[in-house]
Order: structure tokens, then sequence, then C-alpha cells
């Protein structure tokens, strides 16, 4: 017989959490008081990411956490972070949460669970939520460690593990690093965030006025990154143009390895470097089979971290050399040590993308593809990851958004000589002096 059926009352409360501190304690202490079996769900990994807490501990020790707290009488596993699951087969007569629904994800979720207690009668006890600043410390302590560079650096192969497709966006400064950092969105019973930040080339070219042809040199290039890496802790994709001299590689990887960087990406093209979305408009060369790889192998033979990954990036479609082509360089990238391959297109239709996708599955299982869709971007995420693709990058569209926006605002101020006019759309006084925490 269960317990509801011997007339227990059930208590849940679920854990998203590394570290329990007073808070989390007073919300069991509360939970206790209610009388019954307490049952303490743990949030899997992948909601964890979705929510934007990338965990630090194993999902075990998550577990063994929770079960270690005497008041708890059973643990178990919530694998989505709306409650839906949980409470068809828990139902629990007492949902217990800290009252701090402070973000819109909170709130859709303190939403649904009303929703689903109200079927039968449950009740949802909000505990008025302290945040000591002890709380406060310990929290802190866990974003510092995400932050710390050998942490960081590994978080994209972790990522590759527990994510159907790492979600990977464009970010050129500390600014639209946070932005990357802290978006989260919900979308019915979904949330979701970004995964990763892309170090572009072209943005991170345009965004000092240059054109990108790795005209900005990596000291500036690392400058940026630096700026990301203070004050995010997502990990970082750097695209590393041509990767330079064979001999300097080296050199550029270690220095990615020390900073916390995750992966370099380096293109299969040599001599002067346009960008790829030029495609045949412009002369471009592609770089030999034999000196991509002896590039690629010259960047493994210096690494010397575990978890850093280089990826090799092919140009055929690009420069309309076809499947074939395209299909005999990744594997030969891959046996010269390539941890991923990134396949480009500049077509609207992601037909070509998705042919190359297809063929090098059925070669090779577990190769990380990480594919740009800008040209073609009516493709989504689901639609890529069922085709074998691991990481999207959405390259360059915080830039794009911002460019337009800044000249329309500097041309409205031009025509009404005063500023006026523009205010309607733009952040207000309020909001960009309180927009960046102090700490
Ligand atoms: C970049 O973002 O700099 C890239 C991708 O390399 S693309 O612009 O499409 O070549
Ligand atoms: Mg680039």
């Amino acid at each position: 017989m269960d317990s509801n059926a011997m007339n227990e009352k059930i208590v849940y409360t679920c854990f998203c959490t590394d570290v329990i501190h007073e808070g989390h304690m007073n919300i069991i202490h509360k939970a206790k008081e209610l009388g019954g079996k307490l049952v303490v769900g743990v949030l899997c990994d992948s909601e964890m990411i979705r929510y934007n807490k990338f965990p630090i501990k194993d999902f075990d020790e998550r577990i063994k956490m929770v079960a270690d707290i005497p008041e708890v009488d059973e643990v178990i596993v919530q694998d989505t972070i709306m409650y839906d699951k949980i409470v068809e087969e828990l139902k629990p007569d007492y949902v217990v949460h800290g009252d701090n629904w402070d973000r819109p994800e909170m709130q859709a979720i303190r939403n649904n669970i009303v929703f689903l207690l109200e079927k039968y009668g449950g009740e949802l006890v909000e505990v008025p939520y302290t945040y000591s600043e002890n709380a406060k410390k310990v929290d802190r302590q866990i974003r510092e460690k995400l932050s710390m560079p050998d942490y960081r650096r590994g978080r994209l192969r972790k990522l590759l593990e527990l994510v159907p497709i790492v979600k990977t966006m464009e970010a050129h400064s500390g600014l639209t690093g946070l932005i990357v950092e802290k978006t989260v969105v919900v979308e019915g019973e979904h949330i979701d965030q970004f995964d990763a930040m892309w170090v572009s080339s072209l943005c991170d070219s345009t965004e000092k006025g240059k054109p990108d042809i790795e005209l900005v040199d990596m000291t500036s290039r690392f400058r940026t990154i630096d700026d990301l890496m203070e004050v995010t802790t997502k990990p970082i994709i750097f695209d590393g143009d041509t990767g330079g001299l064979t001999e300097h590689f080296g050199y550029t990887v270690r220095s990615l390895e020390r900073m916390g960087v995750s992966a370099i990406i380096i293109e299969d093209k040599t001599g002067l470097k346009r960008n790829s979305l030029f495609g045949t408009e412009v002369k471009q060369t592609q770089d030999s089979i034999e000196n991509f790889c002896r590039k690629i192998a010259a960047g493994k033979q210096a690494q010397l971290s575990e978890d850093f990954m280089i990826i090799a990036r092919i140009e055929s479609l690009i420069l309309e050399q076809g499947q074939e082509d395209a299909l005999k360089r990744a594997h030969a990238y891959v046996q010269a040590g390539a941890d991923g391959i990134m396949i480009h297109s500049r077509k609207k239709d992601p037909s070509e993308i998705l042919e190359f996708c297809d063929a090098f599955r059925k070669e090779d299982a577990k190769t990380p593809i990480v594919v740009v869709p800008t040209s073609y971007n009516v493709i989504t995420e689901d639609e890529l990851a069922a085709h074998g693709v691991n990481i999207v990058i959405y390259a360059n569209q915080l830039l794009r958004a911002a460019f337009p926006a800044m000249e329309s605002v500097a041309r409205s101020i031009l025509t009404n000589h005063r500023a006026k006019e523009a205010d309607d759309t733009l952040l207000s006084i309020k909001k960009i002096i309180t927009l960046i925490d102090e700490i």
C-alpha cells in the first residue's frame, strides 16, 4: 500500500542546488513541521542547465547531499523543471517552496505548481526565503568556481554529454557576455538559456571598426576574451580564423588553455583570409589537406590540458568544392587529431549542410559537429540535432542587432537637434545606472 493510501501526508520540495545552506535548511524545517513523509526531489543535470544553473557537483553527489539531511525521508529525481510528472506520480499533499519567485521563470514554475495542485486540492506552502550573508557567500563562491579557468575550460565537454545540442551565442564585450550569461526565457513549459559563447572574428573585428581579415592581432583578441571572462562563467569557443602559422599555432593553443577557453575553431584557408559569407565573390584559398592536418597535429601536440578542444572548420562548401571534398577533409582532420569539425555554408537552404551531416555521421558516430546557421536561419535546433549536430553557433546576431539601433538613434538626434524623440527607444536612465551589479 502506498503512503497516500495509508493516509500519511506527502510533503514535497525540489532542490536545484550544489550546496545546502541555511536558506535550504529553513525550507526543510518548515516542510518537516507539516508532518507526514518528506520527499525531496533533486533536479537532473540537463534541466539544471536549461534553468541556467550549471551543476558543479555530479548528479550522484547532489543526490547524496540531500539524502544525508536527517529530516529527509526519501530522495527522488525530478527530471523536468515543471512539476507535471512529479505531481502526477506523487500526488503530494503539500509542495513547499521558498517565496523567492522574483524572476519570470520562477513565476512560471509557481503558476505550474498552483495549477497542478488545484486539480486535487493539494497545497503550495511558500516559506519566506531567508538569504543570510552566509548563504549569499556560499552562492557567490559557487559562481566564482564556475569562472575559474580549469573548471570553465572543461564545461564544454561536459555540456556535449549532457545536452542534445549546445546553444552558442556570439559575445564580443563584457556587456554582450552578460546578455548571453543571463538571458533566460520561459516558453510554455520550457525554460531556456544559452550554453556557451562564441568569440567571432567577424564581430570582434567589426566592433573595433576593422575588416575580418586577421588584422586584429591575437593580443587584442585575447583582451576581448578577458573582458568576457571577467564577468561571465559560460564556456567560450574562440574563432581562431586560420590559426596562423603552424609554428605559431601551438602557442595560441597554450594561451587559450591557460585563460580557460574551451575550444578553438580553425578554418582550412590560407593566405589572406576573408569572411566565409563572401564565398567565391572574393579571392580565398583553401589550404591543402596535408598542411591543415599538420596544423591540427601541432596544436594537439602543444595542448597541455585534457579538456581543451581543437575544432577543424571545413570551407569546401563555402568555396564550392563539393560534398566529397568536404567529407574527405572532415575524416582527414579527425584522423589528424581534431576534437570536432565545423561545416559551413552560405546557402539559404540548409540541405547541403544536412547532406554533409548525414554522410559524416554514417562513418563517424561520435566526433562533434558544429554548424553556424547564419544564412540558412530557417532551421531549428531540434532539426539540426536530429541530423547529428552537437553545437549550434549564432555567430553575429547581437552585433547586427546593435548597429541599426545605434545608427537610428544617431540619425534621430541629428535630425531633431535634441535627444527627446529617441528616448522611447532607449534603456531608461534608472536601468542603465543599475544594470551592472556591484559585488
Ligand atoms: C565569424 O563569426 O567570424 C565566423 C563565422 O567565422 S562567419 O562569419 O560565418 O564566417
Ligand atoms: Mg570568423
